[in-house]
């Protein structure tokens, strides 16, 4: 069974596993697909039109079976490896052991945003941004680059507060749960960790930062929570919706997954939540 740990609990020898096997895909192309994948949803998905990854109530079933798939790949290399979690209210600057070289690296230098250290830095040779948006082939991240702070525990709380899943339009001006964990309005959360990370992470192709999975893998916990906190709250839209994957619509790009089959995560991972 698949336990996803907080990454600050990780081993030495977790993390050096987990490094290693996102190494692998990378080199063997896999990984890039993953990051090609992102990139078109979220260059398609719109508030008006089809969204199926984003602005959109599938946001978080969408990224729990990309997670889902991103981590059957790991496992292809690693059967002993998971995606660990960044619960960036606790960790939550640049000094985390999470950006140390023996992990994921720290932040890019000034000028050019090129991380430096670790395995992911340019430098390293194996970690050439292939799906890139504007030619630059090294990976780029500005910690704490804007004058924001990561969330807080409290802002996480009052986000799970909120017992509507999701409410018409459907979009990224909608009320609700899913829209205020996404963060187009009220409280922002998952956009704003993007934002503070910087670089790759602030773009369509934000998985070139491995710490996208990280990130990811704490949004979706976050969804577990808010599940467990309301459990007569359910998915919304049910049916019948215009642009938008209701509770028993197929997601692009799979053919037989739909949010319906995303809804109990246990079936395929559980979290540790040992602190
Ligand atoms: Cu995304
Ligand atoms: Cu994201």
């Amino acid at each position: 069974m698949t336990v996803r740990k907080n990454q600050a609990l990780l081993t030495a020898d977790e993390k050096r596993r987990f490094v290693n096997a996102v190494l692998t895909l990378k080199a063997d192309g896999r990984y890039d697909s993953f990051v090609a994948t992102h990139n078109d949803f979220i260059m398609s998905d719109t508030d008006g039109g089809d969204r199926v990854g984003h602005r959109s109530p599938s946001f978080l079933p969408w990224h729990r079976m990309f997670l889902i798939e991103f981590e059957q790949a790991l496992q292809s290399v690693d059967p002993a490896v998971a995606i660990p979690y960044w619960d960036w209210t606790t960790d939550r600057t640049p000094r985390s052991a999470l950006w140390a070289a023996d992990f994921l690296g720290g932040t890019g230098r000034s000028g050019d945003g090129q991380v430096m250290d670790g395995p992911f830095a340019g430098a390293s040779g194996a970690w050439p941004i292939v799906v890139s948006v504007d030619g630059r082939n090294f990976l780029r991240r500005e910690l704490g680059n804007e004058a924001i702070q990561l969330p807080t525990r409290a802002e996480v709380d009052s986000v799970l507060a909120i017992s509507t899943y999701d409410a018409p339009p459907w979009n990224s001006t909608s009320e609700g749960f899913r829209n205020n964990l996404e963060g187009w309005r009220g409280i922002n959360l998952h956009n704003r960790v993007h934002v503070w990370v910087g670089g790759h992470m602030a773009s369509g192709v934000s998985p070139n930062d491995p710490v996208f999975w990280l990130h990811h893998a704490f949004v979706d916990k976050l969804w577990s929570e808010w599940q467990a906190l309301h459990p007569e709250s359910r998915y919304l839209p049910e049916a019948h919706t215009v642009n938008i994957v209701d509770i028993l619509d197929n997601m692009r790009p799979w053919n037989n997954v739909t949010p319906a089959h995303m809804l109990d995560h246990t079936t395929h991972y559980t979290y540790d939540t040992t602190t």
